[in-house]
């Protein structure tokens, strides 16, 4: 099937959902956040999976109205809570390096927190080791000008792309995503255990936010509270949930 075809239909058509995945702080036991997920509910191809379509959509560059669309609906989400009282979460962005690079990412993103009316504190971009190595020259400046506006800046998945720490050093970051290959491995893999541990070292020590993902376990959670992470998100707390849904368990919580 041509799924670029009805890709291209499927904003104008609303096919698409995001669904929100709790941050939970270690310290306070508390949520602290959401990361933002893109569902698309095609009505010909049925549920589609980003890992099917994101690629598909950066090839074609639909992933620049896309992901638009989504700074746009999770920076109203966040808004959305903050104005009714519900608490003051912050939401996390996955954007793509298709995004990143062109030359009106930056004024979007403050377009987007002026029209919503967001704080800029409230707001994470996700960015992939290997979308800032890529391009090192252009992304690192559109980085340190937006952490200077307050937006936070997470490196998502680390661990699996093939940055340096020379080049952790030299990024623009206040968050460190360790990915969940390392979280998964700690029952198992003696090594990969002790490598989650050194991460958390390190991200520590360069004074980021440490959150560990794809945390599904009471053991892998023991195991980061103790590798002294600052947050965790995984199937143990929640999955990816709808507003509604993601509404509901803050109060629950409380
Ligand atoms: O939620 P799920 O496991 O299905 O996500 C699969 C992949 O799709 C993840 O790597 C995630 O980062 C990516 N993804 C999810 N939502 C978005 C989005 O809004 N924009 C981009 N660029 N990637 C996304
Ligand atoms: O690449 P990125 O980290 O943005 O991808 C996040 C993806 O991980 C989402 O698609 C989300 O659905 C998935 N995810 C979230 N929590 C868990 C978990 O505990 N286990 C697994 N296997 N996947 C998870
Ligand atoms: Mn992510
Ligand atoms: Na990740």
């Amino acid at each position: 099937v041509n799924v670029e075809k009805y890709l291209r239909e499927a904003i104008k058509k609303e096919e698409f959902v995001l669904h929100y995945q709790p941050q939970v702080s270690l310290k306070t036991g508390k949520i602290v956040g959401f990361e933002s997920l893109i569902r698309w509910n095609s009505p010909v191809l049925g549920l589609v999976s980003p890992l099917s379509f994101v690629k598909v959509a950066e090839d074609s560059r639909l992933i620049v109205p896309i992901g638009e669309w989504v700074l746009l609906r999770s920076c109203s989400f966040a808004k959305g809570l903050h104005d009714q009282g519900i608490g003051d979460y912050k939401i996390s962005v996955n954007i793509s390096v298709v995004q990143l690079v062109q030359d009106e990412f930056v004024d979007m993103v403050i377009r987007i927190l002026d029209e919503t009316g967001l704080n800029p504190i409230y707001l994470e971009l996700e960015i992939t080791e290997s979308i800032i190595i890529e391009s090192f020259d252009i992304v690192i400046p559109k980085l340190e000008f937006m952490k200077r506006l307050g937006v936070q800046i997470a490196l998502d998945d680390f661990g699996t792309g093939y940055s340096s720490l020379s080049y952790l050093q030299q990024m623009p970051i206040t968050t460190l995503k360790i990915d969940r290959t390392f979280i998964e491995q700690v029952p198992i893999e003696e090594d990969k255990r002790s490598l989650a541990r050194a991460i958390v070292l390190i991200g520590r020590r360069m004074g980021l936010v440490v959150v560990a993902e794809g945390v599904e376990t009471r053991r892998q959670l023991d195991y980061v509270k103790q590798a002294k992470c600052d947050v965790i998100q995984g199937y143990l707390i929640s999955k990816p949930l709808k507003d509604e849904e993601a509404i509901d368990l803050i109060h629950s919580q409380r």
